[in-house]
């Protein structure tokens, strides 16, 4: 029967995050437990907004992305349901989701990382729950690894863990705060994606022998975030971020069949970036499972950028 505690309706918002140091590569897939740390950036207003409502009566939930209901044998909406079936032992019966996003999905941002966060902040507020963010970014680890950073805003730290059961793989807020800081997002003609990166990072597990060396270069990569963040240093933020992401795509480029998220504009990108990098701004790309590239920069030097990269979209993850 109905719980006098469950909500008919709730909303939660969770922003997309930006990977410094790169999740990629499993060491469970079912409960997505990463073979490594990684650390990210939150992009604060651009994100997912989900909420939730209670359909008495109804058998199934009913899934509506941007305002468009979503086919149900989709993966999209099996993921959706498939999340919502982790509470639904407490009582809710059948949702409706509407779940909109602030950037275009194929923007290059992740949707899915804020799509579960969001989802899991949703449910939780739903069922009145008082869990931690450490909890939420379990619970949200579940439906898409790096969902587990967008919990938080600003800076996160996803721990690896050591355990089978993946209870202390999650993570937590670096609590610092970088006003000037902004991240670039240049989006490239869209062409659909190849190999999604839950197959992509399994593949390279599975036949890269460079993936052997991955593990240590997130280890190092992650001290020297964690450092650089420290003490604000942005030239040491910026270039490990960009040195992770090359290593990152180097191991999916020794993978069998090989694996490349590059187009030639991406190429042209990041040779414009380290071009403008040699005339002296503080630039920095980074890469993930697409053809976007996304740039690190600082507020000086934003009228610069600006003026050499016209179609960026600029955020400044602390306003
Ligand atoms: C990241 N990526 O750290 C890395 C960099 C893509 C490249 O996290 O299978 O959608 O749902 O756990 O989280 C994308 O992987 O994968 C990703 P699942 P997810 O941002």
């Amino acid at each position: 029967g109905r719980q006098p505690d469950i909500a008919d309706s709730f909303e939660a918002y969770a922003p997309v995050n930006i990977a410094l140091c790169k999740y990629w590569g499993k060491r469970n897939a079912v409960l997505n437990l990463p073979v490594n740390d990684s650390l990210s950036i939150s992009l604060g207003n651009k994100g997912t907004t989900t909420r939730l409502t209670r359909l008495p009566g109804a058998e199934k939930d009913k899934v509506f992305l941007n305002g468009k209901p979503v086919d149900g044998e989709s993966a999209f909406c099996r993921k959706v349901v498939a999340h919502i079936d982790l509470f639904r032992p407490l009582g809710s019966g059948a949702l409706r989701v509407e779940t909109r996003n602030d950037v275009a999905t194929g923007a290059g941002l992740a949707s899915s990382a804020s799509g579960f966060a969001a989802l899991t902040k949703a449910l939780v507020g739903l069922y009145g729950l008082t869990l931690s963010n450490e909890e939420l970014s379990i619970i949200a680890r579940l439906g898409s690894g790096s969902a587990s950073r967008s919990i938080y805003s600003g800076f996160a730290h996803w721990h690896r863990g050591v355990r089978p059961d993946g209870m202390d793989s999650f993570a937590s807020s670096l609590d610092v705060i970088w006003p000037e800081l902004r991240v670039g997002v240049l989006t490239l003609a869209e062409s659909e994606k190849p190999t999604g990166s839950r197959e992509g990072m399994q593949r390279t597990v599975d036949s890269a022998i460079l993936y052997n060396s991955w593990p240590e270069q997130a280890d190092r990569d992650i001290r020297r975030l964690e450092h650089a963040i420290t003490v604000r240093d942005f030239t040491l933020l910026g270039s490990t971020a960009e040195q992770n992401a090359m290593a990152m795509h180097a191991t999916m480029l020794a993978s069998w069949p090989p694996l490349l998220y590059w187009q030639p504009e991406s190429v042209e990108v990041l040779q414009k970036v380290w071009q403008v990098r040699q005339d002296g701004v503080q630039v920095f790309a980074t890469m993930d499972a697409g053809p976007n590239v996304k740039v690190l920069f600082e507020s000086n030097s934003e009228p610069e950028m600006r003026s050499v990269f016209q179609s960026m979209d600029v955020i400044a993850p602390f306003s």
